[in-house]
């Protein structure tokens, strides 16, 4: 997306905002830092605009987002019974918004911001860029080109999105746009030190003791470059770890230095095994999560089963195997 797009794009959605006079924003199911991020910016630019305004989540912000200017006032269902505008934000369809989808479909006018590939893209007025590394990134460069006031707070919560879904900058997609669009939301007052204490140096204890089970139990095969590693239902009981606390474990696992692909298999809920899947390079997990009924990109995939632990491990990590070679 060009600056001359980007200043098209920046006049019709002041054009749009400024038409309504009450705005329902929203995000996907189990938000992460760049769906909380944008959506709350998007609410705190309404009240610097004086546009009412509320944000909607199917779920709750989890532990380490709750730091976000303004993410208590989330709500799962709206106070006002209708809105004139919608604003959705990092999602392709609106099955994504959960419970919350009703609220959306009712507004006569809907905007979405997004960055994943537009498969089904519903709107009025879309902004999309699936090279932008983040929704939040994409917001940021609008923002500026409305010559929005961007508040410590707003940058504070764009920041968090540019900061997750870039891995801290460490991903592929941290682009030179990132880093300069971040310097430009430090000026602003975004505090970066604050994003980076509360998303990655605020692991709960029993996460860590969650951790701990996965490193001593983890299993290697295929020459170490397949890693995976089971927690059963009684781990999470032992240690009072919820399924919240395995972001970021089969991610873990991939880190080892020989590790190519790797699986985490985990019952947090009896008798239902969710199982995350991550892969280095050319290799594509996200196929074989669709052979077991799940999806996800080909670096990152997964699928849940119903039945043993032992057994849906075994199944997968025989398919991994045949990933590891073929590729
Ligand atoms: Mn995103």
């Amino acid at each position: 997306m060009d600056s001359k797009e980007t200043n098209a794009l920046a006049r019709r959605f002041q054009e749009e905002v400024g038409k309504a006079s009450s705005v329902l924003v929203g995000s996907h199911l189990n938000p992460d830092g760049d769906a909380l991020g944008s959506a709350l910016a998007v609410g705190h630019y309404l009240d610097g605009l004086g546009i009412a305004n509320e944000v909607l989540c199917h779920h709750k912000a989890p532990a380490n987002l709750q730091f976000l200017p303004g993410a208590h006032q989330i709500r799962q269902t709206p106070k006002r019974a209708s809105h004139d505008l919608a604003i959705v934000v990092d999602l392709d369809s609106l099955d994504r918004l959960g419970s919350t989808a009703p609220y959306f479909e009712k507004c006569p006018q809907l905007i979405l911001l997004d960055h994943h590939l537009p498969h089904r893209s519903p709107g009025d007025l879309r902004i999309v860029d699936p090279s932008a590394p983040a929704t939040s990134l994409i917001l940021t460069r609008l923002l500026l080109a409305c010559d929005a006031d961007i508040t410590a707070d707003m940058a504070t919560c764009l920041l968090t999105g540019i900061v997750t879904d870039t891995g801290s900058f460490r991903f592929r997609n941290t682009t030179p746009e990132s880093l300069s669009l971040s310097a430009v939301l430090l000026e602003r007052g975004g505090d970066i030190n604050l994003v980076s204490e509360q998303i990655y140096q605020s692991t709960p204890i029993a996460a860590a003791r969650l951790m701990g089970i996965l490193y001593e139990r983890m299993r290697f095969t295929s020459h170490d470059r397949l890693c995976w590693c089971e927690l059963g239902h009684d781990d999470f009981v032992k240690t009072g770890a919820t399924d919240a606390d395995t972001e970021g474990l089969a991610n873990d696992l991939l880190s080892i230095e020989t590790v190519q692909i790797a699986a985490l298999f985990r019952e947090s809920r009896p008798g239902k095994v969710r199982t995350s899947l991550r892969s280095r390079h050319a290799f594509d997990v996200a196929e074989v999560a669709r052979e077991f009924g799940g999806g996800g990109h080909a670096n990152a995939a997964g699928c849940t089963f119903e039945e043993p632990i032992h057994q849906a491990a075994e199944r997968v990590v025989a398919r991994l195997k045949i990933c590891l070679e073929s590729s």
